[in-house]
Order: structure tokens, then C-alpha cells, then sequence
């Protein structure tokens, strides 16, 4: 067995273009993240994992106070650019809510939006749901400004913006489905109906949807928890606002116990990579959490090729 997976450690270091060394993100835990591609370097936006004390979030419970970007233009050598966003400067949210959850940030017309969910002080319109903001900047590192109140008519968590090639952006985000809603030109509110995307599994959908489009085909992919572990699958369609056809497995569940993963995939010089996490870091407790990155294959049809994790 040892050699086994010795061998394909070998095999697998051949292949990846990046000697990765993940975790990647070493001076503080990190989830979810975010990667995109700005100018010649690859930006990744995670949430910041912290260890939640009596008083100061729910212990034993994810406890998120802010944002950090990361950026790099080698994939092994990383800048902290240090906090973009934090509950205490955001003025809609619960500035005790220490949920601070996943984000995306997505450049147009020359300015970064950041979108992130976090539980907000008006409790009698939102109930225990999160609420969806934006935050916006002239560089990706920011300084990044929130906007007064979250985006209306969405409740949920983990949003993710597509735009399209005709320039139309999507929000998707999840709230036991998955939802998707055109956004107008100011990247702020919606500008059509709520979609709630057909055809995806019925149970074990809570969060952590991520688009992008590869020779005009639209890729769905997200975590699915079916056992203890979420597994990232997927689905593809011609159209940003589905319907999507379930087409596989990007990544089986963890064998490890880390409960989420939660990830983006993004080209970067050519080759195409998944960005996801685990806890290396924290291996009895999953809700401190670290980021990883592997190189990602395609078939000749499209479909993906399962990513094995790499561990260092
Ligand atoms: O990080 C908090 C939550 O855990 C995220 O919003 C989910 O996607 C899961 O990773």
C-alpha cells in the first residue's frame, strides 16, 4: 500500500506543473478561497479561520472576523496583502456575527467588487439567514469600501459572480440550493428574477458554488455531502442560468474528517488549477482550515479529470 501511494505521489509530482506546496497560506488558517487572475498575477481571496473564545463567536463553530488577500506570481511564493474587509467596518452587519463566510471578488470596468455573506443586524428581515454584501476598490488589494446595505432580495451564503463574454454578470449562491440572479451593470443589485437551478442533487447542496466557462461550455461546480465529508462535483450547460446536466466528480470527499471543502478554478499561464481547503494545519478540529492548490486537467470532451490531492 505504501508504495502505492508513494508512486503515485511520483507520478503526480511529474505531471503538476507546480511543485506545490500546500498547504500554501502559512502565517494564519484560510478557507475557501477564492482565486482570480488580475493583470499578471493570481489573487486568492479566503476567509480567515480564527479560533472563536468565550464572548468572541460560538466555540466549536467556524468564527470568521475578516478578509486577507493573497497574491502571487509563481504560485509558490506568496504576499499577505494584509485585512481588505472587516465586520467592524461594515455597516449592515452584526458586528458580533464572527461569520465573516466565503467571498469572491471579480474586476469590472477598472474596479474590484468583493462579495461576502455575513449575518446581518437587521434580524427581523433576515431571521438566522446571512446576507450578501459588496465591498468595492480600485485594486484588488483594495483599500475596499462596503457598501451601506447588503444586495437585496438575496438571502445566503457564499456568493460567486460570473461574467459572461457579453458582459452580462451572474450572481450564484447558496442557501440549500443553489440560486443564480442576473446582476445590473453597477454589480450591486439584481437585475432579474431569482433562478433556483433545476436538475442539481436534492439533498447534501448547502454552499460553495463556483462558474466559469471553458470553449463556450458553462461549468457548475460545488460541494456535495452525501456521507460526513463534501465531495466537489459538477455539472455543465449552454447557459450561465442553467439548466446544467450533473456531469462528475472533481474531488472525492476527504477521508481525514475535514467536514467542507470548498474551492474555485481558475487558468492561470495556460494551465488550469483548482483552488480548495483542508485542515492540515488543525487536525482535530475542521473548522480551522488551510488552503491548497493542484493543477487541473480537462478530457478532450470537457469533462474534468479527478484532481488527487497533494499534500505538501
Ligand atoms: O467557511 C464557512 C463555510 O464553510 C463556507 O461558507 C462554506 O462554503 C464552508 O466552507
Amino acid at each position: 500500500n505504501q508504495s502505492l501511494i508513494l508512486l503515485i505521489v511520483m507520478i503526480s509530482s511529474i505531471t503538476t506543473t507546480v511543485k506545490a506546496q500546500n498547504p500554501f497560506i502559512r502565517n494564519q488558517f484560510t478557507a475557501d478561497p477564492t482565486a482570480r487572475v488580475f493583470g499578471d498575477r493570481l489573487y486568492v481571496y479566503p476567509s480567515h479561520d480564527i479560533l472563536a473564545q468565550p464572548g468572541k463567536g460560538r466555540v466549536g463553530w467556524f468564527c470568521m472576523e475578516d478578509y486577507h488577500v493573497f497574491s502571487s506570481a509563481n504560485l509558490t511564493d506568496w504576499t499577505d496583502h494584509g485585512m481588505i474587509v472587516s465586520q467592524t467596518k461594515v455597516p449592515w452587519a452584526n458586528p458580533a456575527g464572527y461569520s465573516m463566510w466565503a467571498p469572491d471578488c471579480i474586476e469590472r470596468n477598472g474596479k474590484y467588487y468583493f462579495y461576502f455573506p455575513t449575518l446581518p443586524k437587521d434580524t427581523l428581515l433576515y431571521g438566522r439567514s446571512f446576507g450578501i454584501g459588496v465591498a468595492v476598490a480600485d485594486k484588488p488589494t483594495g483599500p475596499f469600501v462596503p457598501e451601506t446595505e447588503p444586495i437585496k432580495g438575496v438571502k445566503g451564503i457564499d456568493p460567486n459572480v460570473f461574467i459572461d463574454k457579453d458582459g452580462q454578470a451572474y450572481l450564484y449562491w447558496s442557501q440549500g440550493n443553489i440560486y443564480v440572479a442576473k446582476l445590473k451593470e453597477n454589480m450591486r443589485e439584481l437585475a432579474s428574477e431569482v433562478v433556483t437551478i433545476p436538475n442539481l442533487p436534492t439533498k447534501g447542496l448547502k454552499e460553495g458554488p463556483f462558474v466559469f466557462e471553458r470553449n463556450g461550455l458553462y461549468y457548475l461546480t460545488f460541494p456535495h455531502v452525501e456521507n460526513k465529508t463534501e465531495r466537489l462535483e459538477y455539472a455543465i450547460g449552454d447557459n450561465p442560468m442553467g439548466p446544467f446536466k450533473m456531469t462528475g466528480v472533481i474531488m472525492d470527499e476527504s477521508a481525514t474528517g475535514c467536514w467542507t471543502n470548498h474551492h474555485s478554478i481558475i487558468q492561470y499561464k495556460k494551465q488550469w488549477y483548482l483552488f480548495y481547503h483542508h485542515n492540515d494545519y488543525s487536525p482535530k478540529f475542521d473548522k480551522a482550515r488551510s488552503v491548497r492548490l493542484d493543477s487541473l486537467s480537462f478530457n478532450a470532451d470537457g469533462t474534468i479529470q479527478k484532481v488527487i490531492p497533494t499534500l505538501r
